[in-house]
């Protein structure tokens, strides 16, 4: 067990839909902390940046469209295998085929507006991280309940 820090967004579809508490609150519930959390809008520059895996995609302009549409909450969030764990809350990329209980398998319907995103694995951890936060913007803090979560 390591502990990680892990990009989460909640992408507009979820802003917009009234559903960033209801995201936060799972993130939350699971024990994971937020050390950092902003509103933003994802400009052209940074979604290529974000995407660049899938620049050859056929539904790449489709999905540069969606996550510049409206703004998005981006958080760090960390703990123990905060990486896998964040993956699993949120379920398989497709709402369709995601297991009851996950953000996408509870909340969504469509594979593009499948309300957040995050990180696939470290390496891109840190780089999505890096793109989102300035390193005075994610805070390392102690709460009393860790101890009964670590
Ligand atoms: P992930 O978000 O579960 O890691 P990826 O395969 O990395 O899934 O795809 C990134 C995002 O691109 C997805 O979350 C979804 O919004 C969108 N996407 C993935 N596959 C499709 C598709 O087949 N059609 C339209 N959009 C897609
Ligand atoms: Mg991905």
């Amino acid at each position: 067990m390591s502990t990680q820090s892990t990009l989460v967004l909640i992408k507009p579809d979820g802003v917009n839909r009234g559903l960033i508490g209801n995201v936060i609150s799972r993130l939350e519930n699971s024990g994971l902390k937020i050390s950092g959390i902003k509103i933003l809008k994802i400009n052209q520059e940074l979604a290529e940046k974000h995407y660049a895996e899938h620049i050859d995609k056929p539904f790449f302009s489709s999905l540069l469209n969606f996550i510049t549409s409206s703004p998005v909450v981006a958080i760090v969030l960390s703990g123990p295998e905060a990486i896998s764990k964040t993956r699993s809350l949120m379920g398989t990329t497709n709402p369709l085929e995601s297991a009851p209980g996950t953000v996408r398998g509870d909340l969504g319907l469509t594979v593009e507006k499948n309300i957040i995103h995050g990180s696939a694995n470290q390496v891109d951890a840190d780089r999505e991280i890096n793109l989102y936060f300035n390193e005075d913007e994610i805070i390392s803090y102690k709460r009393s309940v860790d101890d009964w979560i670590i």
